[in-house]
């Protein structure tokens, strides 16, 4: 790091910063969940919850297991996890009625009817990890949730390599952004574009009555695409098998089968521990299967991985963070030193105009950058904290603990928000967003040197 970066870096307080994190968990701890964030997601999203359970984890094993718990219960017969599990709390659009999953999800279950990327069996992993290191009770309860879940985790794998994968690319389809987590990135322009909106109800956001400049949310035409398309699946009522053959958006996700890569290789540890070598196998082989379906979308050019639009062939070879999910899930380490290489150079975490040297979602370099607009400029540090965690499961503590620097010097601004602006380090969207808060504990816990 230069001198002058180095003068930039006040010393973190991390007794305080931790703090803060705890008490956002708890302001948004609903009991039974702890919603993605107050007010503008005032409910549990798949993904955020398996976040939010690693960084509960730091404090209460419990308490972590409890969100796991929660989520599980909402999972479909076809073994599918919903992206959204909806609380009581109103204000939020779309709603439950409005995703007409009623019939089509179990008898009680209050779901969306789409899925988000399954980093639960790599959380899961590093939860009973930290449960068997400390002992006693934590050992005991998380030996018994894994016992008693892995065959549901299982039939997640399953169901995303049957429905979502089974066609031998190593690459899982979705059928809206909102499966990627990415909502808006540029990834998706393109297949977007293709997206024409039929006759539907009108509808009114609430997103934006919340995060009132507009600028930094998916504009009005973008969320018209977003709810035709859970239109389309509410028609065949969210049958798998007819997605194909109805849905006007369909993306091979290169980040999300990189997640898929890696998870299935956590998923396989954890069967393999719990007396499953058979199913330990079979999820060993979809490890690879994934993990080579994505080093196959690199594009020799540029170095970065890219997505595919299933309806036109074409591929997707933006600049965004999704151009780095070898980093996730390779065993090349010829590709892993170019990513790198990319990573820490001038379009990206090397460009000097940065606040913090830290990726953010898509290069600061591409022409199409918005660093306030959400998925389309600003960093992330749910996905920092995320990349930095799978370099040092690779045994890369020094990228890590950089990484680790960084991120905690952002988050000292005194929020714990959902994005930034890369070049300001201003705190954008949500102030109090769960999952920002728990990778903070996490990159607390662990300084990476073992
Ligand atoms: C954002 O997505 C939701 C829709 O799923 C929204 O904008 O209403 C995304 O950032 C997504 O990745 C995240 O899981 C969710 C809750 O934090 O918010």
């Amino acid at each position: 790091m230069s001198p002058a970066r180095e003068e930039a870096y006040p010393v973190p307080d991390l007794g305080e910063l931790g703090r803060r994190a705890r008490d956002v968990l708890a302001a948004n701890d609903l009991g039974t969940m702890v919603t993605a964030a107050p007010n503008l997601y005032p409910h549990m999203w798949s993904w955020d919850a398996a976040f939010v359970a690693a960084g509960l984890s730091t404090m209460s094993v419990a308490r972590a297991l409890q969100e796991l718990d929660y989520l599980l219960a909402a999972q479909w017969d076809s073994g599918m996890i919903p992206h959204i599990v909806f609380s009581d709390v109103p204000g939020y659009f779309p709603d439950v009625d409005r995703w007409g999953t009623r019939g089509a999800s179990p008898e009680g279950v209050k779901s969306s009817g789409i899925c988000q990327p399954p980093v639960h069996a790599t959380m899961l992993r590093r939860i009973v990890e930290r449960a068997t290191a400390a002992g006693g009770d934590d050992a005991r309860l998380a030996d018994g949730f894994v016992r008693r879940t892995l065959p549901h985790w299982i039939r997640w794998h399953a169901w995303l390599r049957s429905s979502r994968g089974g066609d031998g690319s190593g690459l899982l389809t979705i059928y809206h952004g909102w499966e990627s987590g990415m909502d808006n990135s540029p990834r998706f322009d393109g297949p977007y574009s293709r997206v024409r909106p039929g006759k539907m109800e009108p509808f009114v956001r609430t997103d934006t009555l919340k995060v009132t400049d507009t600028s930094q949310r998916p504009s009005d035409e973008e969320y018209s695409r977003y709810l035709w398309l859970v239109q389309q699946m509410a028609d065949v009522r969210f049958d798998d098998a007819r997605l194909p053959e109805v849905m006007a958006f369909q993306v091979k996700d290169v980040f999300m089968s990189a997640i898929f890569a890696a998870a299935n290789e956590d998923l396989a540890v954890l069967a393999e521990q719990f007396g499953q070598p058979d199913e330990a196998s079979r999820l060993r082989q979809w490890a690879r299967e994934f993990s080579d379906g994505v080093d196959s979308t690199v594009d020799p050019l540029t170095g970065l991985a890219r997505d595919r639009d299933v309806l036109t062939g074409e591929w997707i070879g933006l600049p965004t963070m999704a151009g780095f999910a070898p980093l996730i899930s390779t065993h090349s380490e010829q590709l892993l030193a170019r990513q790198l290489e990319i990573l820490e150079g001038p379009d990206w975490t090397g460009d000097p105009r940065l606040a913090f040297p830290l990726p953010a979602s898509t290069s600061t370099t591409f022409e199409g950058l918005k660093p306030r607009q959400y998925w389309r400029g600003p960093v992330w540090p749910v996905m920092n904290w995320y990349l930095a965690s799978c370099l040092l499961r690779r045994g890369d503590a020094k990228r890590y603990g950089q990484l680790r620097e960084a991120s905690l010097a952002q988050l000292m601004e005194g929020h714990y928000a959902e994005y930034y602006e890369p070049f300001t380090g201003e705190p954008l969207g949500s102030m109090d967003q769960s999952w920002t808060a728990a990778v903070a504990l996490e990159w607390l816990a662990d300084p990476g040197n073992g």
